[in-house]
């Protein structure tokens, strides 16, 4: 017996960056994010293994086994049955762009079906929140919020893909993996950088402009709260000890192209992770323009351009 499920990368607009509880991997904060439609990953569960196994996009990876197993066990009970794993995604993984988000969101809904669970969308969030705090976003479509509640995440979409069809041109500026993975670079954050208790006040604040100007469709607005909020976010991460400094020359070069295409009339902002390809979200009419600049950036490798799209299923 086997099941596939399909979930798409989420790219916060107004960012998680802090746990507030280690254990549960409960987030500091709230967030937004917008769901990537034409970006994938596939994960298929097949309970027919003497013990659990891992590939990702055809490699045998032993490595990443533990986590996605835990997430298994969370969903489908510590009694299940042995399975092989296999993800693939269309998209390089490890390197700012949330691959950890689709994985583990398609991970829960493989599990529940491959188990026979029906789980609310809401409590899969919640399972997937476990292994990776952004993962609860991939379960919904369009502009998602996720609220810290009191002992889980509240998830829900605030405004559909139809409803507001912005594009997203991602600069790829290198492929390798990250120096300091995101959950022990938030911690690093929280015992380190003088400015963490400062990001974690003001976040409602950003929450608030961020959400009204989705409801209001207002691209200026969004623009303005998602860039500082990005820029906030990666202050606070170079001032901690050691300072975590994910951007190289191009993650710059690209920020710029952005400004002066913005300058231009363009409409179009940018935000980064913890990685240092930068995502540009724009309308679609602008899309090709985006798109032409940032693959003109000396160091960018490679360019992908998605419109939004919907919460993890199953596939078939
Ligand atoms: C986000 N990031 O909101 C933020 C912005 C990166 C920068 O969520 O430790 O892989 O697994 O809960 O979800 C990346 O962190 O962290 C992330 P864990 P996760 O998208």
């Amino acid at each position: 017996m086997h099941v596939t499920a399909r979930a798409h990368p989420n790219i916060a607009l107004v960012k998680y960056w802090g746990k507030r509880d280690s254990a549960r991997n409960l987030p500091a904060v709230g967030s937004i994010s917008i769901t990537l439609g034409d970006l994938w990953t596939d994960m298929r569960l097949e309970a027919d293994a003497e013990a659990d196994e891992l590939s990702v996009n055809g490699d045998s990876r032993p490595d990443l086994l533990p986590r996605i197993a835990s997430c298994l066990d969370l969903v489908a009970g510590d009694d299940r049955q042995p399975m092989s794993v296999s993800s693939h995604s269309n998209f390089p993984v490890a390197a700012g762009l949330a691959s950890s988000a689709s994985a583990f969101a398609a991970a829960v809904v493989a599990a529940a079906a491959i188990s026979g669970r029906k789980l609310e969308r809401e409590e899969l969030a919640n399972l997937a929140g476990r292994a990776s705090g952004s993962a609860a976003r991939s379960l919904y479509e369009g502009f998602v919020e996720l609220e810290n509640a009191a002992e889980r995440v509240q998830v829900r979409t605030i405004c559909d893909s139809a409803s507001w069809p912005l594009s997203v041109v991602v600069a790829i500026t290198s492929t390798l993996p990250k120096s300091v993975g995101s959950g022990e670079a938030m911690e690093i954050s929280r015992r380190t950088s003088p400015f963490y208790e400062r990001w974690i006040d003001a976040q409602g604040d950003d929450l608030q402009r961020a959400r009204t100007a989705i409801l209001a469709r207002d691209f200026e607005a969004l623009a303005d709260v998602a860039e500082h909020n990005c820029l906030k976010m990666h202050s606070v991460m170079w001032a901690s000890r050691p300072p975590m400094v994910y951007w190289n020359a191009a993650t710059l070069d690209c920020m710029q192209a952005v400004r002066q295409l913005r300058a231009d009339g363009a409409g179009v902002f940018f935000t980064i992770d913890a990685g240092p390809q930068v995502k540009a979200v724009c309308l679609p009419e602008d899309a090709d323009r985006v798109r032409d600049a940032l693959t003109g950036v000396d160091g960018v490798e490679r360019v992908m351009t998605s419109g939004l799209g919907e919460g993890a299923h199953l596939l078939g």
